[in-house]
């Protein structure tokens, strides 16, 4: 047992008897208590405390990483690359309040703390940035890339987009501007008409074929290699598609899909073959959209390859509100009966939502992200009751990215009373979704670096974590889970779990308030 950290870098050392530290891993015995329940004769439920033993293995060697973007030139993808540069080179611009400094706020990795624990002189909390729970990346070292059907380069993009103030736009225009998506793939059917002018730089063919997946494999290699990486990471932050049908015999199967890419299936779509591509690459692949790109056929081929998936839909505004609200309000014994939820918004995120197959795919993914917590409520709703939902969004031009999102949440209280919150939320949309890009990336890269095994394995018999990254959940609207395995969209849930599983990963227990140590004396 090792209790010194190997690196000076580490904020801390775990000294314990189940953790121990080399030059390259931490290496953690994990006692995971959980509890069991089941179902008596008499109906009653017997709940059996139940602990299983696992051993953590974290690669401490913090890797070069690329990310590559799908819809670089876009308006996420211009803005979370001209963030990075204003950070790595701690810009500072002229804006009509004062002078503003480039930060991370937004992201959960970078800009929140965590509680280690108390301190054992005062009793007070000790609190670290949620970056030095583990050997994180910095979003500093990545390196950006990605491919746009817009053949615009990066800083006319940024101008395109209209996010940044101008003068932060003239500090990073000359870096941005040798910045040029590489071409992709378009498969007109699949996003809204009205993108068609932006499709200048194409790879050629309308469908889905072997040679999209090898072109977008050979990207990834050359992208890899000219920066001398060690890992990519992928995002797709491109348009909203709409969804794919579902076809036995197509893309139900890994094999399936495979075939109906080689045979050009229409129902295969961009953003499937991506995924194709960076499953068989071993890249992890992230979903940004709503669209149901990690078909059946896409997910078992993730399994088969061991690869990474997460999605979908990044969750930063109205949804990342809606998680926490609707949680408080049904936890607080609260029975909220409606939720209406208006947006509007201006960009051309909202130019191809305004079409009606695009909008569905939004639509789907912003309308499920209450259901877990009214489902374990058995005390307010009967089973298969449900509040009402609706979501509307409408393209306003005007507004361009600082959406607009208007809520009304209508709930039942104490003896037939009502209470209604109604809330006017002004997203900047790019600017919130910047940041859940880079922890999308940071922490999907770290997975890559924890292994596991239960006590009852071989000696050194690890495994990585599940090809479905639920770990994601916090920063995805809809988040994806193991097939038959529950979604959880409560906000503080979806922290906890990220939280837990790292604290885990160095072999420190959950984090929990009780505060016995306040209230026991
Ligand atoms: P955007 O429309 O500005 O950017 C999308 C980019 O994708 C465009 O530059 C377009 O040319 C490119 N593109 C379209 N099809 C492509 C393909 N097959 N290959 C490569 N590039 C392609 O949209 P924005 O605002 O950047 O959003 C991107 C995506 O993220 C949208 O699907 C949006 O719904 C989703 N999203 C955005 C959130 C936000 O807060 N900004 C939050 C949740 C999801
Ligand atoms: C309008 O809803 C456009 C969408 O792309 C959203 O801006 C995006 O999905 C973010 O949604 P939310 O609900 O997380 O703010």
């Amino acid at each position: 047992q090792g209790t010194t950290p190997a690196t000076a870098k580490d904020l801390f050392v775990v000294s314990s008897p189940n953790v121990e530290y080399t030059d390259d891993f931490i290496k953690t015995k994990y006692t995971y208590r959980t509890t069991a329940v089941s179902q008596g004769p008499n109906g009653n439920y017997v709940a059996v405390p139940k602990e299983t033993l696992y051993d953590f293995k974290v690669d401490r060697k913090i890797p070069k990483v690329g990310v590559m973007l799908v819809g670089w030139g876009g308006n996420n993808g211009s803005t979370v690359t001209a963030g990075i540069i204003a950070n790595k080179r701690g810009l500072v611009w002229d804006t009509k309040d004062g002078t503003q400094g480039a930060n991370y706020y937004g992201s959960v990795i970078m800009g929140s703390t965590t509680k280690l624990g108390t301190d054992s002189a005062t009793g007070n909390d000790i609190n670290i940035p949620f970056h030095d729970l583990l050997p994180m990346v910095h979003p500093n070292d990545l390196v950006v890339g990605g491919w746009d059907i817009s053949s615009l380069d990066l800083a006319s993009a940024m101008d395109r987009a209209c996010v940044l103030q101008p003068s932060l736009k003239s500090l990073v225009r000359k870096e941005l501007a040798t910045m040029k998506p590489l071409p992709s793939i378009y498969y007109p059917d699949f996003i809204a008409a009205n993108q068609e002018e932006r499709a200048d730089n194409l790879i050629p063919g309308t469908k889905a074929s072997n040679a999209h997946v090898e072109q977008i494999r050979k990207d990834i290699q050359n992208f890899k290699a000219e920066n001398s990486l060690d890992k990519v990471i992928v995002q797709w932050t491109a348009n909203t598609e709409r969804f794919a049908d579902i076809l036995e015999g197509v893309n139900d199967t890994a094999d399936n899909l495979l075939k109906s890419i080689e045979n050009g299936h229409d129902e295969v779509s961009p953003s499937t073959v991506f995924a194709v591509a960076c499953i068989q690459e071993g890249v992890p692949f992230i979903n940004g959209s709503p669209q149901n790109t990690f078909v059946p056929g896409a997910i078992q081929l993730a399994e088969r390859h061991n690869a990474f998936i997460g999605g979908d839909d990044f969750k930063s505004g109205q949804t990342k509100m809606k998680s926490a609200l609707v949680d408080f309000l049904i936890s607080a014994g609260i029975k909220l009966t409606s939720i209406a939820s208006y947006n509007h918004l201006g960009n051309n995120d909202g130019m191809n939502l305004s079409s009606q197959r695009q909008f569905r795919s939004k639509e789907i993914s912003k309308s499920n992200v209450v259901d877990d917590m009214v489902a374990a409520n058995t005390v307010l709703y009967k089973e298969g009751e449900h509040p009402d939902h609706t979501v509307v969004i409408k393209y306003m031009p005007a507004v361009g990215d600082d959406k607009r999102a208007l809520d009304e949440y209508y709930a039942e209280i104490f003896l037939g009373g009502h209470q209604t919150i109604s809330i006017f939320n002004v997203c900047e949309d790019s600017l919130l979704a910047s940041p859940l890009i880079i922890d999308l990336v940071l922490v999907a890269e770290m997975m890559t670096r924890i292994q596991w095994k239960t006590h009852a394995d071989e000696a050194d018999k690890f495994a990585g974590f599940h090809s479905v990254l639920s770990i994601l959940s916090y920063m995805l609207k809809a988040p994806m889970t193991p097939t038959g395995t529950p979604v959880i969209n409560a906000l503080a849930k979806q922290r906890a779990a990220l939280t837990n599983i790292f604290r885990a990963c160095v072999g420190l227990e959950p984090e929990n308030d009780m505060t016995l140590e306040h209230k026991l004396f």
